[in-house]
């Protein structure tokens, strides 16, 4: 029921949601084939997926190859070189969604390179869609994929060393203001990205078909054992190839409480625009509890099956990475607070 705070509470949401400029069209973004990602590292990771969109090869494959691409900088934010858990221990969450709901995933999987592959492997070779831990690992292995050392990364390390001085447990994920600070890595490619640690990406094919993936080594000095919802179908990632698909970053547990990316691509059912339907699951996340939200952060970014895209998060700094035909732009997304001005 919708009390009197609450009420309040949505009334003053409406305002800065309202008096976002719009900060780009996406009308060159009418054709096919087109990959949207996640952060300013996203161009990279799109360029990778190009290769196979553009020659009109499969969105599965192209979304599989850029989050490998990501998968395979060991000095970034995303796979083996992530900030690990509160133990020390790196552990990975990825997953993968074709066209026709196919789906694959692996949690807190520990001392292997390529999350998003194994996770393909569970879609196409197994009735699951789920494995995680040590199950996960066994699974990977008896399929081909190698056990890498337990390492971490120098900038892993440090950031490590740093955290363990206090072990304070106070998760803040990808706020601008605190790039550098906060417990989350930093983009690889230092190109503007606040910290982040996933990359989320997906892409519609020249046939029309659409896949999505993503990969991450999940929250920083999270509880050995934590999974986000980087992995989970209808959290993290959601692709349903008569409407679109949507990802997500930031603060996982918010995204799960929500069913976040489903509730992006069910909005988008009803008629809205990709950056509407993202608008309107960011506001049942701010709605929920309005302090809370101020904060963490959370941003989606989703793409329809005509090719248009958007994206919306709960605070400034969250950006996107577009590639489509002559077109390859990194987009702020519209947001609904901006602590670094306060
Ligand atoms: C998680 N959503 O594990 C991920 C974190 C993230 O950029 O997106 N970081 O909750």
């Amino acid at each position: 029921m919708l009390n009197r705070r609450k009420f309040l509470q949505l009334s003053t949401l409406s305002t800065p949601l309202l008096s976002v400029k719009n900060v780009f069209t996406n009308s060159e973004a009418q054709t096919k084939p087109i990959v949207v990602s996640t952060w300013a590292d996203g161009k990279k990771v799109n360029t990778e997926a190009w290769k196979i969109l553009s020659k009109n090869g499969r969105a599965l494959d192209a979304v599989e190859a850029g989050a490998i691409y990501m998968e395979n900088q060991i000095n970034c934010c995303v796979g083996l070189g992530g900030y690990p858990d509160r133990d020390g221990i790196v552990t990975l969450d990825a997953c993968i969604m074709d066209e026709h709901a196919n789906c694959g995933a692996v949690g807190a999987i520990e001392q292997i390179k390529h999350p998003v592959s194994v996770a393909r492997k569970i879609m196409e070779t197994t009735p699951h869609i789920f494995l995680v831990g040590e199950g996960a690992q066994q699974f990977a292995i008896k399929n081909g994929f190698k056990k890498e050392p337990p390492i971490l990364s120098d900038e892993a390390k440090k950031a490590y060393e740093e955290w363990l001085k206090k072990s304070e447990y106070k998760p803040e994920i990808n706020i601008e203001n605190k790039k550098g600070n906060g417990p989350f890595a930093p983009s690889f490619f230092d190109d503007g990205d606040p910290n982040h640690d996933t990359m989320g990406l997906i892409a519609l094919d020249a046939t029309g078909n659409m896949s999505g993936a993503v990969t991450t080594s999940g929250m920083a000095f999270k509880i050995h054992g934590r999974v986000g919802d980087s992995p989970i179908i209808g959290a993290g990632l959601f692709v349903d190839n008569e409407i679109g698909a949507a990802t997500s970053s930031g603060m996982g547990e918010e995204v799960i409480r929500i069913c976040g990316t489903h509730l992006v691509v069910e909005f988008m059912r009803q008629g809205n625009s990709p950056e509407t339907a993202c608008r309107k699951a960011i506001e049942r996340i701010i709605n929920r509890d309005i302090e809370k939200a101020k904060t963490l952060q959370v941003g989606f970014l989703a793409l329809n099956n005509k090719g248009q895209y958007g994206a919306y998060a709960v605070q400034k700094g969250f950006v996107f990475s577009v590639k489509t035909n002559g077109v390859e732009k990194v987009i702020p997304s519209k947001y609904v607070f901006d602590l670094g001005a306060t």
